[in-house]
């Protein structure tokens, strides 16, 4: 197992730091972001580290984190009225967290313009 001993995400995703758990499975985890953009903010992580979604993640992880935005809409209610899914990379990208993580918003209409804190 990869993980970083410097990186929060690896430690939420690996229970050393308890979080606001929302689904896990073996693969990826997910949580409520702590600064919400909408009544649904949830983070997937997966447990292994990969700095963003350009570092080699696996196929099965990148499943894994399909599935499990299927299972959150599902919990949150959310599935027909809607939801976003964006991961941010690097600099230009806004990325705060330098563990791949894929938000999913949702529960509120969002603007078009993609500009929900992320656009600076
Ligand atoms: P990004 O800009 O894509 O790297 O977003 C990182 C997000 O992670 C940001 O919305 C705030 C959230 N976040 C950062 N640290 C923590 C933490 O320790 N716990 C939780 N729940 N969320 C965090």
């Amino acid at each position: 197992m990869t993980v970083k001993d410097d990186c929060i995400f690896c430690k939420i995703a690996n229970h050393e730091i308890e979080s606001n758990y929302v689904y896990e499975d073996d693969l990826v985890c997910a949580f409520r972001d702590m600064s919400p953009l909408a009544p649904t903010h949830v983070l997937i992580v997966p447990k292994q580290h990969y700095d963003s979604i350009m570092d080699d993640v696996p196929a099965e992880v990148l499943a894994a984190i399909a599935h499990a935005v299927k299972e959150i809409a599902k919990s949150e209610g959310i599935t027909e009225s809607g939801l976003r899914c964006v991961t941010n990379v690097g600099e230009d990208g806004g990325q705060t967290v330098k563990h791949f993580h894929v938000h999913v918003l949702g529960g509120r209409k969002l603007s078009p313009d993609m500009g929900e804190g992320f656009a600076k």
